[in-house]
C-alpha cells in the first residue's frame, strides 16, 4: 500500500502581516496532485494543521476544502492535531468527516482502540492500521498533583514516562487488533535528538526520546519538526516530513517535501521523499542599498529581508528599497565599532544583546547610575512574562 504523509501545515499564518492563504491554496494543489498521481491509498497529516487555536476562516475553509478536494478523489486521509492546534477545532472536521473517510483523531481516549483507523487498499487485498497518537501536552498528561509544585525534571520525566505508556499501549492494541496487517503511527512530537530547523521553539513542548517510539511498525509518521529529517535513532523507519512552505526566515535554505511510503506486511516499508515547489522562497539579502535594489527581479516570487549595509547612500534609497515588492524585513547589518572612550567593543544594532544589558545601558545613559538590583529583579520579571506570551506555543 503506498501512504502520504505530510505535516505542519500552519494554515492562517501570516509572515509579517502578510497572508500566505494563496501560497497555502497553491501548495494543496501540488500534494493533491501528488497523490492522485502516485495513487496512494491514504494522505497522513501529522498536526499543527492550522497556526492558531483560533484559525481565521478562510483558513479553516481552506482545511476544508483540501480535504474535500481528497475525498472527492477517493483518497482517505487521516489527521491529529499537534501543538498549535485546538483539538476542538480539529473535531469540527468530525461528524462530516466520518462520512467520507477523513478520519480526524483528536482525544488520547482510556479506549486506546478509537485511536486505530484501519485503511484499506484500493483492490480489497490489503489492510493498514493506522495507530494515531494527538499531541500530548504537559498540560493534558499530568495531573494538577504532578504538575503544581513538582521541580521542573520531575514534570519532564513524569510527562516522558506517560507518552512511553501511551506509544506502548497504541503498538500493543495494533498488534492485538491485526498482526498481520501493514502498521503505520502518526505523532506529533519534540524529539530531543533533532533539529528543529525554524524559529518557533516553545518552552511549552516537553521534549521526549526517540527510544519511547514503537519499535515494531514498519513506519513512524512524525509532525513538529519543520525540517523534513529521518531519525536514525529511531528502532522503526521515522521521519518528519517537515512544513510545507518555507514558514520564517529561520527556514530560507529548506526544500520543502512530503514523504511517500510504499508497505507490504511484514517487510521493511520503503520511504522516498517529494519535492515541493509551490509558494514563495524565503531570501535575505546583503549589501548596500544601492546593489540591493539592482536584485529587484530577484524579489517578484519571493518574500525578502534585507539586511542593508549602511553606506552615503543608505538615507536616501532606504525608502525604495522597503517599496520594492517582496521586501517584507529590513535590518541594518551589525557591525562591531571600537568605542573610543574605554576600548569597549559595541555592536551596530543591538538584536543579540540580552535585555537586561541594554536596559542597564539605557539607565545608566539617563540617571548617570546603575539600575539597583530590586528594579533590575522587577525588569527581568516583566521582561520574562512578556516573552511567555509571546512564545508561539
Ligand atoms: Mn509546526
Amino acid at each position: 500500500m503506498k501512504f502520504l504523509h505530510t505535516s505542519d501545515w500552519h494554515v492562517g499564518r501570516t509572515i509579517r502581516t502578510r497572508s500566505r492563504i494563496d501560497e497555502h491554496q497553491a501548495v494543496f494543489a501540488e500534494i493533491i496532485d501528488i497523490a492522485k498521481h502516485e495513487k496512494v491509498d491514504a494522505v497522513l497529516i501529522t498536526g499543527d494543521v492550522f497556526h492558531e487555536r483560533r484559525p481565521p476562516l478562510e483558513a479553516e475553509e481552506l482545511v476544508a476544502q483540501t480535504l474535500a478536494d481528497l475525498a472527492r478523489a477517493q483518497i482517505p486521509s487521516v489527521m491529529i492535531p499537534g501543538n498549535h492546534d485546538d483539538p476542538y477545532c480539529l473535531r469540527t472536521l468530525k461528524p462530516l468527516g466520518d462520512l467520507v473517510q477523513v478520519h480526524v483523531v483528536t482525544d488520547c481516549n482510556v479506549d486506546v482502540s478509537s485511536l486505530i483507523v484501519p485503511i484499506h487498499s484500493r483492490n480489497g487485498k490489503e489492510k493498514a492500521l493506522i495507530g494515531c497518537l494527538p499531541y500530548l501536552s504537559p498540560h493534558s498528561v499530568l495531573t494538577a498533583a504532578e504538575g503544581v509544585g513538582a521541580s521542573e525534571d520531575v514534570r519532564l520525566t513524569t510527562y516522558q514516562s506517560k507518552v512511553q505508556d501511551y506509544f506502548r499501549a497504541l503498538e500493543n492494541e495494533m498488534q492485538r487488533t491485526d498482526r498481520n496487517a501493514i502498521s503505520l503511527v502518526l505523532a506529533h512530537a519534540h524529539l530531543a535528538e533533532c533539529e528543529f530547523g525554524g524559529g518557533e521553539v516553545s518552552s511549552n513542548v516537553f521534549p521526549i526520546n526517540a527510544g519511547f517510539l514503537p519499535a515494531h511498525v514498519q513506519y513512524i509518521a512524525l509532525g513538529h519538526m519543520h525540517r523534513p529529517q529521518a531519525i536514525p535513532s529511531a528502532s522503526s523507519q521515522a521521519r518528519y516530513a517537515g512544513s510545507i512552505l518555507q514558514m520564517d526566515f529561520g527556514e530560507r535554505d529548506q526544500k520543502k517535501s512530503v514523504c511517500l511510503i510504499e508497505a507490504r506486511p511484514g517487510k521493511p516499508a520503503s520511504v522516498t521523499t517529494i519535492d515541493l515547489n509551490k509558494g514563495k522562497w524565503l531570501l535575505r539579502r546583503l549589501g548596500p542599498a544601492e546593489e540591493i535594489l539592482a536584485q529587484a527581479e530577484d524579489f517578484v516570487d519571493a518574500w525578502v529581508e534585507v539586511v542593508l549595509q549602511p553606506d552615503k547612500r543608505t538615507l536616501e534609497l532606504k525608502e525604495h528599497v522597503l517599496a520594492l515588492p517582496g521586501v517584507i524585513a529590513l535590518r541594518f547589518e551589525e557591525i562591531e565599532t571600537k568605542n573610543g572612550e574605554n576600548g569597549k567593543t559595541w555592536k551596530w544594532g543591538n538584536r543579540d544583546r540580552p535585555a537586561r544589558e541594554l536596559f542597564t545601558d539605557y539607565y545608566r545613559n539617563k540617571r548617570k547610575n546603575d539600575p539597583d538590583p530590586q528594579l533590575l529583579a522587577l525588569f527581568d520579571r516583566l521582561y520574562q512574562e512578556e516573552s511567555t506570551a509571546k512564545d508561539e506555543g
